[in-house]
């Protein structure tokens, strides 16, 4: 029987429909949603769920207490374009709850951790092309720095203290049920919310800035599946490459033009254009594949597909 889960961080564009996947795996019952603020409708109907601010030790250490929690998924994190604009409160914010779940794990609270990295890690100094698992490591942003200083630590805390940590270096991430917020690969889901409402969006990157991305249901099935891999197939641990798509602001308008032909692009880059120039434009995540099996399921064209029907529908 699945020992129950903490989520952190889980009304975010990823922690909701993890919660949700989980809940539908293990049931709702051992999966405990946790954020600063309450989630959608469907997340905060589906099973138990407690107010918690991912820098708060003692609050998570009580909440781990309560439900003998045994894994915890930490989801909070402050993204690129924001971090930019507040950086201590992105070091802080990214480094505390990833310092307070790894303390609970050294003193044997829980017994495992889900820690996301970013291809954020990666800088302008980074080969650019089919990025290796271990290469030049210069992140020129805030995130980046935090992403990057957060696998050093994760590395560090298994090799010293045995702790169970595992991760993988998220894309760009492309889903329908809740909004990403202050990313810089947040135009690649704008776009279609766009394209379906007003039938033009409004591009804050060049048209031919190329960045890894990912349908979030290969997202959330990496995700899990890195957390089911036995411990001895587990390489790596400060945090995996995982790829699955590379395309640029014009080639994912041509994809939603296919479906809505009158649909116009415009580019009028920000400060986010620099922070996308300094990142990989594809990723080689051989490591992934040989270690846990990871097999990327969706493309630009079936994304597209999936994207339009879902919020056509909605
Ligand atoms: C961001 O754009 O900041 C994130 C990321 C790539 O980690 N989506």
């Amino acid at each position: 029987m699945q020992k129950p889960i903490l989520i952190l961080g889980a009304c975010g564009q990823i922690g909701t429909e993890l919660t949700m996947e989980l809940r539908s795996k293990y049931g709702a019952d051992s999966v405990v949603a946790s954020d600063i603020r309450e989630g959608g409708e469907a997340l905060m109907a589906s099973g138990p769920f407690e107010l918690l601010d991912a820098t708060n030790y003692d609050a998570i250490e009580d909440v781990v207490m309560h439900y003998e929690i045994d894994e915890v998924y930490l989801m909070a994190a402050m993204l690129s374009a924001t971090a930019e604009k507040f950086p201590m409160r992105a070091w802080n914010l990214n480094m505390n709850s990833l310092f307070n779940v790894l303390n609970l794990a050294k003193d044997r609270k829980i017994s495992k951790i889900f820690w996301p990295s970013s291809i954020a890690v990666f800088g302008p100094s980074t080969p650019k092309e089919n990025t290796p698992q271990n290469t030049i490591m210069e992140p020129s942003t805030v995130y980046g720095i935090s992403k990057q200083s957060g696998e050093r630590w994760c590395e560090y805390y298994f090799n010293k203290f045995g702790v169970d940590v595992r991760s993988v270096r998220y894309p760009g991430l492309i889903s329908w049920k809740t909004m990403p917020g202050g990313g810089t690969t947040d135009y690649a889901v704008e776009i279609y919310h766009q394209a379906l409402e007003n039938g033009r969006y409004k591009c804050f990157l060049k048209e031919d800035t190329q960045l890894p991305m990912m349908y979030m249901d290969d997202a959330i099935r990496a995700t899990l599946n890195l957390m089911e891999a036995d411990v001895s197939t587990i390489r790596v641990r400060s945090s995996y490459n995982l790829g699955s798509m590379s395309f640029t602001p014009q080639e994912i308008a041509k994809t939603i033009k296919a479906h809505i032909p009158d649909f116009q692009m415009e580019y009028q880059p920000d400060f986010r254009q620099q922070i996308a120039d300094s990142w990989p434009s594809s990723i080689d995540d051989s490591y992934a594949k040989k270690d846990w099996g990871w097999e990327p399921k969706y493309d630009l064209k079936s994304t597209t597909s999936e994207m339009l029907k879902n919020l056509g529908g909605k």
